[in-house]
């Protein structure tokens, strides 16, 4: 009888371990502007240090890329990519460090940013956008985005990988 309690127990503890998280992860894929999907993932997580976010994109033109979660919650009109999120009062925002791809077109990058959650909330990037530019940050001329990809919560827990 107490090994069968201990063991419900055990179940019911891993289940709600999934629920979170399930919760406090997000997934966004990338398409080109063309709206082809690029071979990438941006996977973004709740962590001690604020939103971690980590990408591996391929096919990108080599060279640095800059990034950023942007307001908006779609990329039907990169031509107007629209704001950068930012949370209304503190120095929580979305401003990436720039993703640079190799001369094969490879990037990765591993990020975080503070004030900023996949679960509701203020600082919540849950529906918005993540936005990659065709130069780096502070590159001159107009920086048009090559990329898009919109945060949707992890409707399964992801496995490490
Ligand atoms: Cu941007």
């Amino acid at each position: 009888m107490y090994d069968k309690t201990m063991l419900i127990a055990a179940c019911l503890l891993s289940l709600s371990a999934d629920a979170m998280a399930m919760d406090s992860r997000a997934v966004a894929l990338p398409k080109a502007a063309d709206g082809r999907a690029l071979d990438g993932r941006i996977e973004l997580a709740d962590g001690a240090g604020g939103l971690r976010v980590d990408a591996r994109i391929a096919g990108l033109p080599p060279g640095p890329h800059a990034m950023h979660i942007h307001a908006g919650g779609d990329c039907a009109n990169l031509a107007q990519p629209g704001e950068h999120f930012h949370v209304e009062g503190t120095h929580a925002h979305g401003d990436l460090p720039d993703l640079v791809a190799d001369a094969a077109g490879k990037a990765t990058l591993t990020a975080h940013l503070p004030g900023l959650t996949v679960k509701d909330g203020a600082g919540s990037v849950a529906g918005r956008t993540v936005m990659i530019h065709a130069l780096g940050t502070g590159a001159a001329g107009h920086n048009h985005v090559i990329a898009c990809a919109v945060i949707a919560r992890a409707a399964t827990p992801q496995t490490t990988r």
